[in-house]
């Protein structure tokens, strides 16, 4: 089976990413390739700053890799935290250094929405794979609201309080098998597996 690396740090997308691609690819991310470096994502949209992760391991290891930068997107917030969704809670106003980033993010945005009543969101994912040196770009969104308090255990970050549209139930009040039936991420690996399949088998 092709090995395809996946520039990822987040443990919770690379299993993820390697259900999704299972029988079909062996996804092998950073730690398992020994690279422990802090992959700079120092840019302003979710496409520059995958297209950063990776090249930067294209260029440092020479390997043909992906990479996937994904964003909360909420609308009344214009767009926040969308590229800051990592690190929500200690940039900007207000900050919660002291407490676990993903609760503070969540608290962040549950703040944040307090009173209002357009509670629309979006998760948005882009995958940028690079290939022999070229460049190809794959989006997912899925629309949805952010509801009024956290709820479930499964899944991460902002999964506790993101309702996709036509579900009564949040992300993380889904197993695996049905976030990645819907999600962003999946929307966006099955457009990557659309064009591996057609342009490389
Ligand atoms: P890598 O850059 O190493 O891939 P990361 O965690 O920094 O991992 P992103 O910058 O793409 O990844 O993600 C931003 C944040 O958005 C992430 O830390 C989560 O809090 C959140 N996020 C991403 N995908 C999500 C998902 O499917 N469900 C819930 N939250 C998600």
């Amino acid at each position: 089976m092709e090995e395809i690396v996946f520039a990822t740090n987040n443990e919770h997308k690379l299993i993820e990413i390697r259900k999704l691609l299972k029988g079909r690819y062996n996804v092998v991310g950073l730690k398992e390739k020994g690279i422990d470096e802090d992959i700079p994502e120092d840019h302003f949209t979710l496409e520059e700053n995958a297209l950063q992760k990776a090249m930067f391991i294209y260029e440092n290891y020479g390997q043909n890799c992906f990479a996937d930068d994904t964003g909360l997107e909420i609308d009344i917030l214009d767009g926040e935290p969308g590229v800051f969704s990592a690190r929500y809670s200690m940039t900007g106003d207000p900050v919660y250094p002291e407490m676990d980033t993903t609760k503070g993010n969540i608290r962040k945005v549950l703040e944040k929405l307090s009173g209002h009543d357009n509670r629309r969101a979006r998760f948005r994912s882009v995958i940028v794979l690079i290939r022999d040196g070229k460049k190809f770009y794959f989006e997912g969104i899925i629309e949805g609201s952010i509801t009024a308090s956290p709820s479930g255990d499964d899944g991460f970050g902002y999964d506790p309080i993101f309702l996709p549209e036509g579900y009564d139930r949040t992300f993380a009040e889904m197993d695996l098998d049905e976030k990645n039936r819907i999600s962003h991420r999946a929307i966006a690996v099955s457009k990557l597996v659309d064009f591996l399949n057609k342009a490389y088998h």
